[in-house]
């Protein structure tokens, strides 16, 4: 069996310009991997920490050289002569190395550096593909991906207060034909928009951005750019939403103030989803409420959970402590995964155990702030939860996971599944 030979960090800059944490990792045998951390910006409170330096003097307090000292001085010489295969024994030293509640200490950005490339080590020890091995011989399922085609809330300067809307290529027949279906509406838009006298210029995940009147019409425009590209809005191409309401949610009220279309009681957001979900082909919606709004997210669930999926981000942050609690109190049917939110790979993995014993959906999901880091898209195949959110159809950073896929699809392929959890 190799081992750890050397393992070292670095500061990167991510797909916003902003430091994030690479990590090399090399084992006795030659095989040499890196692994890069993505950064969110609509984050969770209760997110793992994502240590920064606070150094005014250096990216304006972002930097992370302490984070990327702390692998090099204190995770790397206790991993050293392990074995990269046993992720749950690395994971757990550097969470005994940590000993805080959140990863405060080390820092999550450290910490998920390390368990990455432990992973992806070990799959080229082992001569797999990080998807297979991760995800053992049963790892043949593509996901339907969620294209952030529009963008607004904190990932965009405009007038649209809701942060994303997502065409969902649920028709399609394989990952390669939904990417098709998902770029020639995301093309469509373009055209649409510029017709309009919209700006096309594109926010941090690469969806449009532009000052449209309203969040509504933000709709309007994806189904027109559905039909224009020849598909059937609700059949082909769906629309899945993320509010991202903690980002709107001020004393109380949801704030829709971008748009200028005032402030919403919880009871007036159910009732604002539901007129949306008659008028628009919508097949998900995440973070339709505050991450402290247990009780709105439960409304919504309620009243709207058996038409459509409804995806708790910030809510669970990945964490099994509050994914458990939503599963008692029924506050929504599926979980956004993100690595980062949680900070190593096999606490990932049993966030996405829970919802399986659920029968809960789970969808795995990139960081708006993100790297040309490709671990994503083998996890999400290997997990086998059909779904991805990994942003629009322009900027390498996103098309790297698209492209990832497309290679994955292509190495299984007549095992190759694409079962979209929403087809009719
Ligand atoms: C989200 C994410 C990813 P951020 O809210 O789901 O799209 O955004 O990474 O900024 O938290
Ligand atoms: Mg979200």
């Amino acid at each position: 069996m190799s081992r750890i030979a050397s393992l070292s960090a670095q500061e990167i800059l991510d797909s916003r310009g902003n430091p994030t944490v690479r990590v090399h990792l090399a084992l006795d045998d030659g095989t040499r991997v890196s692994a890069s951390v993505p950064s969110g910006a609509s984050t969770g409170e209760n997110e793992a920490v994502e240590l920064r330096d606070g150094d005014a003097a250096r990216y304006g307090g972002k930097g992370v050289l302490k984070a990327v000292a702390n692998v090099n001085e204190i995770i790397a010489p206790r991993l050293i002569g392990l074995e990269p295969h046993r992720q749950a024994e690395i994971d757990g030293l550097m969470l005994a190395l940590d000993g805080t509640p959140n990863k405060a200490r080390l820092g999550a950005n450290a910490i998920l550096g390390v368990s990455m490339a432990a992973a992806r080590a070990a799959a080229q020890a082992a001569r797999l593909p990080l998807y297979a091995y991760l995800g053992g011989p049963g790892a043949t399922r593509l996901p339907v991906p969620m294209m952030n085609i529009l963008n607004g809330g904190k990932h965009a300067d405009n007038s649209v207060d809701f942060q994303e809307f997502m065409a969902m290529p649920i028709g399609a027949p394989s990952f390669a034909e939904a990417l098709r279906y998902g770029s020639e509406t995301f093309h469509a838009l373009k055209k649409i928009l510029a017709k309009k006298g919209y700006a096309t210029s594109v926010g941090d995940e690469g969806g449009f951005a532009p000052n449209i009147k309203s969040n509504e019409e933000a709709c309007e425009l994806i189904v027109e750019a559905i039909r224009a590209a020849g598909f059937r809005p609700g059949q082909d191409v769906a629309i899945a939403l993320d509010p991202a309401a903690s980002s709107f949610y001020e004393d109380g009220a949801y704030n829709l103030a971008k748009s200028g279309q005032g402030k919403k009681a919880g009871e007036d957001m159910v009732a604002l989803y539901g007129r949306w979900l008659d008028a628009y082909p919508i097949v998900s919606i995440e973070d339709g409420f505050d991450e402290n709004d247990w009780a709105g997210f439960a409304k919504q669930n309620a009243a709207q959970g058996q038409r459509i999926q409804i995806v708790g981000d910030d809510i669970f942050v990945t964490n099994t402590t509050f994914i458990r609690r939503g599963i008692a109190e029924n506050t929504a049917n599926a979980v956004l995964i993100k690595l980062n939110q949680i900070g190593t790979v096999t606490e990932t993995i049993q966030a996405i155990e829970l919802c399986r014993e659920a029968g809960w959906n789970y969808v795995i999901s990139h960081r708006s702030g993100e790297t040309e880091d490709t671990f994503m898209a083998d996890f999400t195949v290997a997990m086998g939860g059909g779904q991805i959110k990994t942003g629009s159809a322009c900027r390498s950073e996103r098309i790297a996971k698209y492209n990832r896929l497309l290679e994955i699809e292509a190495d299984l392929g007549r095992a190759a599944v694409f079962r979209s959890p929403f087809a009719g």
